[in-house]
């Protein structure tokens, strides 16, 4: 994202992403000529659906609930700099990352540290179907059908200790499968954390799938978090290693970019990007821009964890 340019909000961008959508959904097969007819093209959320059903914010009485952004979207668009810096090769370039034997070490100031197989995962917390709201830092977001189980089972069963105070999620490091860790202008393997209390809100899901089916490589394989209320890049993908810390861990966009990405990451359309505006998004698939939400439209269920804290300075 540092080397990003602030693509997301210019209009060339943005043609372009939605061309690329449209292919990606098969409305380009359909016809190229609707390409200029189709704002908001209503078909593109007619895909792949199947399986929603428990909405995880009903919609208030009067709102139209908001459409799951299509399965070809979600998994065709990728934030994931492990293999690319660009969203569209992302797909491609991870399909054959290799996801199985897989573990996750659960350790740090915990009374009962554990590494557990993907398997035993699914085994010992049942699944659960969360749809979220997705916001990407860049100005884009989605609605993404998760299936996954709530981090604060798995962090109970390992007993945090009174000393851990934050919790920080490691991804994998595996170069020879992964093209982008060769640039080392980041500082690998990708890391980020939420403090204890973040960690234990209900919100805060481990996702083993999408859409029903299990998560494709490109969204995070096996094993990857979800937590709605932040920018997209706290929702870290391929985690091997959850260590609870006292500390309070610094991720690689701190890293990389300290002026322009902080440890909370909270949605917040008050507060710009140093290069953008935070105040509006693209949801894919729509033409118009909507409106951000604070805490990405889950200030009921996060708002509490901030009293007192200052929004605008603790990015
Ligand atoms: N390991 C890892 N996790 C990551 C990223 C990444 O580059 N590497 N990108 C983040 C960003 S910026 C976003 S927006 C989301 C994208 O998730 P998605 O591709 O499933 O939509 O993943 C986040 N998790
Ligand atoms: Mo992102």
């Amino acid at each position: 994202m540092s080397k990003l340019r602030s693509s997301e909000i210019t209009p060339e961008e943005l043609y372009r992403s939605r061309r690329a959508f449209m292919r990606q959904t098969g409305a380009l097969a359909a016809g190229a000529l609707i390409l200029s007819a189709c704002g908001g093209t209503t078909a593109d959320t007619t895909t792949a659906s199947a399986t929603t059903t428990a909405v995880v914010d009903p919609p208030k009485p009067g709102t139209p609930a908001e459409p799951s952004t299509p399965y070809e979207a979600i998994t065709n668009y990728n934030n994931y700099y492990e293999f690319s810096t660009d969203k569209e090769p992302v797909a491609a370039l991870a399909r054959n990352f290799t996801t199985k034997p897989w573990t996750v070490a659960v350790g740090g100031f915990v009374a009962k540290p554990k590494t557990y197989a993907t398997e035993e995962l699914l085994q010992r917390f049942p699944v659960e179907e969360r749809i979220y709201r997705h916001r990407c830092v860049e100005g884009w977001s989605m609605v993404i059908p998760w299936q996954g189980f709530p981090l604060r089972k798995l962090l109970a069963e390992v007993e945090p200790t009174a000393q851990a105070k934050y919790v920080r999620f490691t991804t994998i490091s595996r170069p020879q499968e992964m093209p982008g860790q060769h640039d080392s202008y980041y500082s690998w393997p990708y890391v980020d954390g939420l403090r204890l209390d973040e960690a234990m809100n209900d919100l805060a899901l481990m996702v083993t799938g999408l859409y029903g089916k299990p998560l494709p490589p490109q969204n995070g394989a096996p094993l990857r978090l979800a937590v709605p209320w932040k920018y997209g890049f706290k929702s870290v993908k391929a985690i091997v290693k959850i260590d609870l810390v006292a500390e309070q861990p610094t991720s690689l966009w701190m890293t990389a970019s300290p002026d322009e990405y902080g440890f909370y990451a909270n949605v917040n359309p008050n507060v710009p990007h140093p290069r953008w505006s935070q105040s509006s998004e693209r949801r894919i698939g729509e033409t118009s821009r909507r409106k951000t939400l604070l805490f990405n439209g889950y200030a009921e269920e996060v708002a509490q964890l901030y009293t007192g804290m200052n929004l605008r300075t603790s990015f």
